[in-house]
Order: C-alpha cells, then structure tokens, then sequence
C-alpha cells in the first residue's frame, strides 16, 4: 500500500497557489546534531528546507518557524520529573535557528511551550499560529522539520483539526527515533488525511 503511493507520489505535481503557506517546525540547534536533544541527521533538511524556503518566498507566499521556548526549569525537562533533557531554553544558542537556516526577513516566528508548568509539541497548542495563518489567508500548510513523530505530527494533527489542508514534506522531516526514523510519523500523519510529497511535486 505505502509503496504504491510512494511511487505515484513522484508524479504529484502540486501547484502553489494563493493561500498556501509553510510551517517549518522547531528546526532549533538544540535538536541539531551537537545540540543537547539532537534528532539523527536532523542537519540534513536544513538545505532542503532552504529551497522550500526560496520557492515560497518566490511565490508571494507566507512562511512560519515554530520553536520550542522553555524556560529553564521546564516540566518536560528530567529535573522536573519530565522525559527530556533540558533543550531549547528560550534565548541560549541551543533554542535559536541554525545560521544555515536562510530565513526571509518577513517570516513569522511562533514560539510555543513557554509557560513552565506546560508542555506543547504543536505549534498551534496557545500559541497565535492559527490566527496568524488565519490572517494570512492560509487554507493549505505545508509543514516539515523536527522531530517528525513529536512536534511535526503534532503540528499536522491541529492543522487538519483546524480545516486546513495538509501537505507533509517527507524530504524535510526527521525523527527522534532513528529505529523507525520518519517512516512510522509518516504513516501516522497520511493516515490522519495529511498528503506527503517531496520538493519535486512543487518545482516546476
Ligand atoms: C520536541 C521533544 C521535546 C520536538 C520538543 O520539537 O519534537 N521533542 N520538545
Ligand atoms: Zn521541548
């Protein structure tokens, strides 16, 4: 069944249009490889993401960067009783983006999971993400970055609970769990209805 789509899913062309929007999620130096919660190989979307980045820009079209923006005495952080260690802490070198990361000036920065007693993988969970897609006039999301079974699927499943169409960039997402990597997120989000395609669906 996967394999099928896999092989139809390089003939996707998919059209940017009005309405259409990037979210790129949690793609902080923390969760790079040196970072203090480091997801395998999660340097190798940064190029990726980059050409995402250019094409959308291109297009007129908006562009959001969640992050992960925890205090210092986090719940999720093993001190705390959670199941993490301490990453992301907002403002250190660890939360902020890669210097590779070739961000637009006008992009949209949503920082999420600030309160201490809290955590949030989503980047809508009380944050102004959907009011800011909203606004944008967003009705399709494209979302890729880290980690692919946390705070990308989780990401994915409020987007689709908010009505907007789902489009999953299986070439710039990566997973905690290097055992299952992004295969087992992947198929938890096509099977919440969101589409995954790969750079080459949206060039021309
Ligand atoms: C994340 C674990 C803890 C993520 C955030 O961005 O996927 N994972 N905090
Ligand atoms: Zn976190």
């Amino acid at each position: 069944m996967s394999t099928n789509f896999m092989n139809n899913d390089r003939f996707m062309k998919v059209k940017l249009v009005a309405g259409d929007a990037l979210i790129l999620v949690d793609v902080q130096n923390d969760f790079l490889p040196g970072g203090s919660l480091p997801v395998p190989d999660g340097n190798e979307i940064v190029p990726v993401l980059n050409r995402y980045i250019v094409l959308f820009h291109a297009h007129g079209l908006p562009i959001f960067a969640t992050r992960d923006w925890h205090p210092s005495d986090h719940c999720s952080f093993l001190q705390q009783g959670g199941s993490w260690p301490p990453h992301c802490v907002a403002s250190t070198p660890g939360a902020a983006f890669p210097s590779s990361l070739e961000f637009p000036p006008d992009i949209h920065i949503v920082s999420k999971a600030a309160a201490p007693e809290k955590d949030a993988y989503s980047g809508f969970t009380d944050t102004k993400l959907n009011a800011l897609l909203r606004s944008s006039g967003a009705r399709r999301v494209f979302i890729g970055g880290i980690s692919a079974e946390y705070c990308v699927l989780n990401t994915v499943k409020d987007a689709m609970h908010y009505h907007y169409a789902v489009f999953v960039l299986k070439d710039a997402i990566r997973a905690m769990d290097i055992s299952s990597n992004h295969g087992r997120a992947l198929e938890d989000m096509r099977s919440l209805g969101a589409t995954p395609i790969c750079f080459e669906a949206l060039a021309a």
